[in-house]
């Protein structure tokens, strides 16, 4: 007889580290509130916009994330920027850094002779909530603690429709604010490509964005096959680079078996491009054997031909028209749909 697995419980912050967050929101001086894990569910998001609105700190979260619930209705909060140069930019002036699950801001890479924390050195970090604890009960005693009233969500722009011509980030951006279906999961392994996508998508029907977390690219179908496994009903979107897609393509067969109702877009480019740039980004100057290495066409893998060899009906796009026909059929069908978009 197996023994019932009762949910572990989940700790609660100590009421003194309430209090030091309190006392360091209270100083004045800049603050960045740093949030992570489940603090970026609907309720603590609009908890912590109490405490910034209250306190004028600000708001960010990781680059990536396993989860953040987003879109209309919903508040908003910036990611650290990919760019270590960027980052470093925009946490300039920081004094304080309040932890709610997360760890201190990190740049992605490193880079010679430049540092991978992207916030001043003198900054003070203080941890009001590790990942494990209550992290939502954390913020909102903290937002009462500050007596921080309740602020409503600002105004969602309306959708400017589909976008139309050449394929670029912001238009596929723009493409998916205006087709997302409600509480749809988007899947978003997207690398170099989608820079504009997650900025650009504030004002989408709402929604969950899952990513991988850590750095071993691959993770994106076998995440969108999970995510359709455990929340049926609910249309997953994968938007896929094509690299990191061929670590792991045979989730599609697995989506075709199960029925599992995700909209695949591959973002075809035919290269690793973010490995371009970051040689760049340590000062290399690549041969041709180097850029070769980092060219994954000869030939060209034809994705419609690899969805449809593991039983998943598939077809291609070059410009955005034909992307919002594919993309609007593909989510109101049952089962599995890849489109390859050609980027
Ligand atoms: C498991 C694993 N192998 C190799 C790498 C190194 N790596 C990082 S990004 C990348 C290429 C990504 O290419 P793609 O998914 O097509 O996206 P793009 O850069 O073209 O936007 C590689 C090979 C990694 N991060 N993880």
């Amino acid at each position: 007889m197996g023994v019932p697995l009762a949910p572990l419980p989940v700790p609660k912050v100590s009421p003194d580290a309430i209090q030091q967050a309190a006392r360091v929101l209270r100083s004045g001086q800049p603050t960045l509130i740093v949030l992570a894990g489940t603090a970026l569910r609907e309720a603590p998001l609009a908890d912590a916009h109490r405490i910034a609105a209250a306190t004028d700190a600000r708001l960010i979260t990781p680059m990536s994330n396993a989860r953040v619930s987003r879109g209309r209705g919903r508040f908003n909060v910036d990611r650290v920027p990919y760019s270590g140069d960027v980052a470093r930019d925009k946490l300039a002036g920081i004094r304080n850094i309040i932890l709610v699950g997360a760890p201190p801001p990190v740049t992605f890479f490193a880079y010679p002779g430049k540092s991978p924390r992207p916030y001043p050195e003198d900054a003070e970090i203080h941890v009001l909530a590790r990942p494990e604890q209550d992290l939502a009960e954390a913020l909102a005693r903290l937002a009462d603690e500050l007596g921080a009233p309740m602020v409503s969500v600002p105004a969602s722009v309306a959708s400017r429709g589909i976008a139309k011509g050449a394929v670029t980030s912001e238009a596929v951006a723009q493409t998916l604010t205006a087709l997302l279906p409600e509480q749809a999961i988007v899947v978003e392994e997207s690398v170099s490509f989608g820079r504009a996508f997650y900025p650009g998508t504030v004002h989408a029907a709402p929604h969950d964005w899952l990513q991988l977390t850590g750095g071993a690219i691959g993770d994106g179908l076998p995440l969108a096959t999970g995510a359709a496994v455990a929340a049926p009903g609910r249309r997953v979107v994968a938007l896929q680079a094509d690299g990191s897609g061929m670590y792991t393509l045979q989730s599609l067969w697995t989506m075709a078996r199960e029925k599992l109702d995700v909209t695949v877009v591959i973002l075809a480019n035919r290269k690793y491009a973010i490995l371009l740039g970051e040689l760049a980004g340590v000062g290399a100057n690549p041969g041709k054997t180097a850029l070769d290495m980092l060219d994954i066409g000869n030939p060209d893998l034809d994705w419609v031909q690899l969805a449809n060899g593991m039983g998943v009906e598939a077809a291609r796009a070059e410009d955005m028209e034909r992307f919002a026909e594919l993309f609007s059929m593909a989510n109101v069908r049952r089962g599995p749909f890849v489109i390859e978009l050609v980027i």
